[in-house]
């Protein structure tokens, strides 16, 4: 296995680490294949947010099983899935199934050119929109963390369509709208962004690319692979209130089994096969072990009080973190939206993939492995945000912010 891993985010090479070896997990806990446990912020990157292995999620899923594990056919828990994600995000009229954010995202690259007849595509240089070749122009996540801007085998003719903007930077984009008239065929960014650290949307910015586009007779596309059901129950859009024309989504809806998704106005979703000509298609799309964990998991995030409670935990980790980085004398600057937050060793505003490249990634490898020593799993790479989950109690977030403390302590 190329080094080691099925992903080379897990490899803890920008954290100069060996990857620990996971054995098994369950609520905020993952424990390695010595036993040793560890507090988990990464939570499967983003699927976990009920807690690792919810006694519910695995009832339901054993239900499942003996019904079978995979149809091939229609199945009524895909269109149970359907019907909540679109009584939950605000741009979704109409959804296909797919089995990761990197196909929702290929697939809804191919829909906004098939809907305006333009080929051309905005993406915000430190956002990760999956591995697909157009994307890999100056993305976040694992390339970024690997330092591979444009990975080797990506066709320049591939990625001559792929236009690259400063996030927060809407003069950046109205330029390219003025540069390319009438070719672009959308823009598509994280509407916040979790793939280059963790980077807030400054106020206007998501409004003001909604009016660009508007204006341009080009689509708006939010990558809510990581935001959806973490930001919000209806995700990033329904929390800024800005509604995109498609919306991707991943992770939390598999509640831990592969599953991605593409949605929107229902005029754009119908051009999908078999609706329309625009084809797309995957064997295990819509199966009923994904359908039934996404289903669950998605009942356990729209309880009364969830999103309260996240925010509250988050918020505490995050200060926390802060004010013993600032009492150990480091430069650091960090936020959260709900369940989701990151900090950089520096002195900020982070507002765009340079700035956030700015940090010392050096100190945070020393920082990653202070706090593996002390039982805590933080992402391993500076260009990841930190999860958390309705499974991480007070005492796990005291337990925390004594680890962050001794380990600001004990690093230079
Ligand atoms: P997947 O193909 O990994 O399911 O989704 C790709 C993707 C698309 N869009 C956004 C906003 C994403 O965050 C992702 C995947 N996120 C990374 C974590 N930064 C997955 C972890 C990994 O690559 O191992």
């Amino acid at each position: 296995m190329p080094g080691g891993v099925s992903s080379p985010v897990r490899a803890f090479k920008s954290v100069n680490g060996q990857p620990i070896v996971f054995d098994r997990v369950k609520g905020p806990y993952a424990w390695d294949v010595d036993g040793n446990r560890f507090i988990d912020y990464v939570g499967s990157w983003g699927p976990a947010i009920c807690g690792h292995a919810h006694p519910e999620v695995i009832t339901a899923l054993q239900g499942a099983l003996e019904k079978g594990t995979s149809f091939g056919a229609p199945c009524e828990l895909e269109n149970q899935l359907a019907e909540m994600v679109i009584d939950a995000v605000p741009s979704v009229e109409m959804v296909r199934f797919v089995n990761s954010g990197t196909e929702a995202c290929m697939a809804v690259l191919r829909l906004m050119r098939a809907f305006t007849g333009r080929d051309k595509v905005i993406k915000f240089e430190g956002c990760y929109h999956g591995h697909a070749d157009m994307f890999l122009v100056k993305a976040g996540s694992g390339v970024a963390t690997l330092g591979l801007p444009d990975s080797p085998g990506v066709p320049r003719s591939t990625t001559a369509n792929t236009l690259t903007a400063p996030y927060n930077d809407l003069e950046a984009v109205k330029e390219l709208f003025a540069e390319n008239p009438d070719a672009i065929s959308g823009v598509i960014l994280e509407p916040v962004v979790g793939n280059a650290g963790f980077i807030t949307p400054e106020p206007g910015f998501l409004e003001g690319l909604r009016e660009l586009t508007k204006e341009n007779g080009a689509l708006l596309v939010f990558d809510e692979v990581m935001t959806g059901f973490r930001i919000s129950y209806g995700g990033a859009q329904a929390r800024f209130g800005v509604t995109p024309d498609l919306t991707t989504m991943g992770k939390v809806i598999g509640g831990g089994l592969p599953v991605g998704a593409y949605g929107g106005r229902a005029e754009i979703m119908s051009m999908v096969a078999p609706a329309g000509p625009m084809y797309q298609a995957g064997t295990l799309s819509g199966n009923p072990l994904a359908m039934t964990a996404g289903i669950k998991t998605l009942e356990l995030l729209r309880q009364e009080g969830t999103y309260e409670r996240l925010e509250a935990t988050t918020k505490r980790l995050i200060s926390g973190i802060l004010q013993s980085a600032k009492e150990a004398g480091f430069s650091i600057t960090g936020s959260n939206i709900s369940a989701m937050f990151g900090f950089y060793l520096c002195d900020g505003p982070v507002r765009n993939f340079e700035e956030a490249k700015s940090a010392d990634a050096q100190r945070f490898g020393k920082l990653h492995r202070a706090m593996l020593e002390r039982g805590v799993y933080l992402a391993p790479s500076a260009f990841e945000a930190g999860f958390t989950s309705l499974a991480h109690s007070e005492d796990d977030i005291d337990a925390t912010l004594k680890a962050f403390s001794e380990s600001f302590a004990s690093i230079d």
